[in-house]
């Protein structure tokens, strides 16, 4: 598969994250709507409010639409926004990790526990203790441990947190001073906590210094997400308002990565956003834009296309499209 497919086209949806379960690919979206907020920094036209599973026996044929899955009038600690998710599969059991503004409009993280990789999930009373900002990606790694990787910039609020902890007045460092970086926990045995504080996901440019605030175009935005190539951990992300997704490689799953490289260029739509999965034998990029909605960068449609690595392990650049 050369050329980007579409996926689904009776509705809008965004941010995949995908796994295989029982041989099929579960795609697990976004689910983008028509909500009248107008556009602004703090991305409050995404005003999502529930999740639709998908899932597909080959890359190159149906999409099933497994319809609700979960939504925001089921989960009581609920505000506002469904945005990106996860799911993760442990002892027979699927989490859904969400991230979700509680009612004094701060995101939180939230668990939802199902029996089937589709779904429906059933919410935990409260988000997952400790937890901050948006865009959970969960990685499994091969000893078994999960790991959590989250944050996102501006209406994301991670500029909100320096160790942890909320400041007065958020805020991103001077442009000199090491980017906000994206966070990464591992899970408790039990899928449902924290196991330990969340650690700042260290970038490092290719002299071995910290990639710093004032570098748009290679610090990190949002849209987290992790696989392993050849041994290798790979942290993707978004630079956000350079609209690029960008990789870093490092050794272990807790970094330091080493920035290498863009793997899409900016798609039509402000946002950008994927995740990278293995199925049959082969890799591809599932991502976004907005070219089904004439370029309304808060309804927003699935792709998919196959990713290429050169032999040193480096990923080829694929186009997106934008400007
Ligand atoms: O869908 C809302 C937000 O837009 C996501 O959480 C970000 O990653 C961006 O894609």
């Amino acid at each position: 598969m050369k050329k980007p497919r579409y996926l689904v086209d009776h509705m809008y949806t965004a941010d995949p994250a995908v796994h295989v379960f029982n041989g099929k690919l579960y795609i697990y979206p976004s689910h983008d709507i028509e909500s009248g907020i107008p556009e602004n920094d703090l991305g409050d036209h995404f005003d999502m409010r529930d999740y639709h599973v998908f899932s597909m026996e080959t890359i190159e044929g149906p999409v099933t639409d497994h319809g609700v899955a979960i939504e925001i009038k089921d989960i009581p600690w609920a505000g506002r926004q469904l945005w990106d998710c996860d799911v993760a599969f442990k002892n027979g059991k699927y989490y859904l990790y969400f991230p979700l503004k509680d009612k004094t409009d701060i995101f939180r993280i939230g668990v939802a526990i199902g029996d089937k990789p589709e779904g429906p999930f059933i919410p935990q009373e409260a988000p997952i203790k400790g937890s901050y900002s948006i865009d959970p990606c969960v990685f499994r790694d091969d000893d078994g441990t999960h790991y959590m990787y989250f944050g996102g910039l501006w209406g994301g609020q991670l500029q909100r947190y320096r160790n942890n902890k909320a400041i007065e007045c958020g805020h991103e460092p001077a442009d000199s001073e090491p980017a906000l970086p994206s966070r990464v926990v591992k899970l408790s045995a039990d899928m449902l906590e924290f196991a330990e504080e969340p650690r700042g996901v260290v970038l490092l440019d290719e002299n071995g210094s910290v990639i710093t605030a004032g570098d748009h175009e290679r610090r990190f935005f949002e849209a987290s997400w992790m696989h392993k190539y050849q041994g290798k951990y790979y942290f993707s992300y978004s630079t956000g308002n350079t609209h690029k997704l960008c990789y870093a490689v490092g050794d272990s799953p807790n970094g330091p990565f080493t920035y290498k490289g863009v793997i899409l260029t900016p798609v039509v739509g402000w946002t950008t956003h994927h995740c990278i999965v293995e199925f049959q034998g082969k890799w591809y990029l599932f991502h976004h834009d907005s070219v089904p909605s004439g370029g309304k960068t808060w309804l927003r449609s699935l792709k998919v296309v196959e990713l290429e690595y050169n032999v040193d392990g480096s990923i080829r650049t694929i186009d997106g499209g934008g400007a």
